[in-house]
């Protein structure tokens, strides 16, 4: 694997940003020996906020800078470290040889007590303090719409909490790739809304990391990071994991993709679901920004509250779309039921069998007629499908989001039909329903394909969203939005109802000629 700093686009993903060896230079950070409390290495601008150089740190005894109280407290939460992995505390002492307060948090390692170290800013005090705030912001989300709307409002709550000019709700999908599912903005700063971008944007390991850890903040990614001294843990010998910590620094190629963004300050915020990462609260300023830790604090309880209600919110929103679909299901057998021409009725009036699924175009084939609507293959293209469908024996309903990948002829219609859903309507050859999908690339707006120019030399911008695009395009070619599980399963729905209205035709047809 790559060292930290030394990967590329190739191995990002393989990075290990756990443990970088350096922090943000807005703290310092000092690890302790667990049971002297004597400092063993130290990272930051100590000489400016402690008077002392890492170097004149190393070998001293917390207890000597700081009060006993900040000690008693530290010594507690090694004793609740001892019942499990891993435990931090936010609180905020004085160091007194300086006079300097401080906001800290103490994580227990195995490289021992990592203490990070703010300084205390005269920032304007929160009204009705952190907990207040979270109060206020669940408030406003409490009765939102549905889903989307849910998203929309914690956006803006986000973004009135922080000031921050750019936060969006980044969902992501399927495979890992993700969009801007919600957006508040404030000032100039442009959208995002909407925008797709790779997986590879926000890569495995990092997207493992968010979710066991809540909250990072960016606080200018222009910074110069620094180095732990010494670099390794006197008392594992290895480098020290700074997964928990607030001032880790953060992979150089991040900050590359930053910079090209025009983005000098960024803040995430996981949200959960059912233990998964589900999207994060993404955060952007144009210029450096802090958010002192209570008010970070704030911004993670308020994730944590949000995902705990997501689940019911995602639950609600499938509920009403199945309703939706089931509704349009009886309006298509009233209509069909005093229809003599079942064809007819299936396209012509509304709703139709386009309603029913999202989809580009539909194409039936029913007692040998043959009828569509929106954008489809030509017939004689359908009929070849028809026909590869009847001598695979597919099921009754099937469907794939890669036409041309599962079957080679489906390159001829790739430009309407990446996705097909299809259900087959009786035993007799080519009685079928097709819904259409077109190639995702034509669907969804793919972050850096704005259509204005981002790179000015070929070769000069190596990683913003414009480069991802590129290599994304390699990866989501010939492949249409998938068909949810709730579609496929309108589809046999639809497929059970058309059975049994075909079957009753048939006997009527039977009864009529006796
Ligand atoms: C991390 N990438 C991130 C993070 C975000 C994104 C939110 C978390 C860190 C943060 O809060 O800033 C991506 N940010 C986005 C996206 C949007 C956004 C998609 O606002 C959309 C609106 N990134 C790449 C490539 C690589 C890469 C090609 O584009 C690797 C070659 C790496 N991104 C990368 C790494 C991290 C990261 C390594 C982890 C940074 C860290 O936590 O140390």
């Amino acid at each position: 694997n790559p060292s930290f700093g030394t990967a590329d686009l190739t191995n990002c993903d393989r990075e290990p940003i756990e443990i970088p060896g350096s922090i943000q230079p807005h703290g310092i950070l000092v690890v302790l020996h667990p049971e002297s409390l004597v400092i063993l290495q130290a990272a930051g601008p100590t000489d400016v906020l402690l008077g002392l150089t890492a170097e004149d740190l190393l070998g001293v005894e917390f207890g000597a800078l700081v009060s006993a109280d900040a000690i008693q407290v530290i010594r507690d939460i090694l004793t609740r470290a001892s019942h499990g992995p891993r435990s931090e505390n936010l609180f905020s002492f004085e160091v007194t040889a300086v006079g300097q307060r401080f906001d800290a948090a103490v994580h227990a390692g195995e490289a021992g007590m990592i203490v990070e170290m703010e300084p205390v800013k005269s920032a304007p005090p929160l009204p009705g303090g952190p907990l207040g705030l979270v109060q206020t912001m669940l408030a406003s989300v409490q009765d939102a719409g549905g889903l989307k709307d849910f998203c929309q409002r914690a956006a803006e709550e986000v973004q009135r909490a922080t000031g921050f000019a750019r936060v969006m709700v980044y969902r992501f999908n399927e495979d890992d790739s993700g969009h801007v599912f919600a957006e508040a903005r404030k000032g100039e700063i442009g959208t995002y809304l909407d925008l797709h971008f790779p997986a590879s944007d926000i890569p495995a390991q990092a997207r493992d990391l968010y979710s066991r850890n809540w909250l990072r903040l960016i606080v200018d990614a222009r910074y110069q990071p620094a180095p732990l001294a010494p670099t390794l843990s006197p008392l594992t010998g290895a480098p020290v994991n700074l997964s928990h910590c607030a001032l880790r620094s953060v992979s150089p190629l991040h900050l590359e993709y930053l910079a090209n963004m025009g983005v000098r300050a960024s803040m995430s915020v996981s949200i959960m679901r059912g233990g998964k990462l589900w999207g994060l609260f993404a955060c952007h300023h144009d210029q450096p920004r802090h958010l002192a830790p209570g008010l970070r604090a704030a911004c993670e309880l308020f994730a944590q509250m949000f995902s705990f209600q997501l689940e019911a919110r995602i639950k609600a929103d499938t509920l009403e779309e199945a309703m939706r679909m089931r509704d349009i299901h009886d309006r298509l057998v009233a209509v069909i039921s005093g229809e003599p021409d079942i064809v007819h009725g299936l396209v012509q009036h509304q709703p139709n069998l386009q309603d029913y699924l999202p989809s580009s175009g539909v194409a039936l084939w029913l007692d040998g007629r043959y009828s569509s609507i929106g954008t489809t293959p030509d017939e004689g293209k359908i009929k070849k499908l028809a026909e590869w469908l009847t001598t695979s024996n597919a099921p009754g309903v099937w469907a794939t989001d890669r036409l041309p990948l599962v079957w080679e002829d489906g390159y001829d219609m790739a430009e309407q039909a990446c996705g097909v859903l299809v259900l087959s309507v009786s035993r007799s050859p080519r009685d079928y329903i097709f819904w259409f999908r077109p190639e995702v690339l034509r669907t969804v707006t793919w972050a850096g394909n704005p259509n204005k120019p981002v790179e000015t030399k070929p070769g000069e911008l190596r990683l913003s969203p414009r480069r991802s695009f590129d290599a994304w395009v390699e990866q989501v070619r010939f492949r249409a939005v998938p068909w949810s599980e709730a579609e496929i399963t309108a589809a046999q729905t639809l497929r059970t109802t058309l059975l049994e209205v075909v079957l009753q035709r048939v006997d009527q047809v039977a009864r009529e000629r006796e």
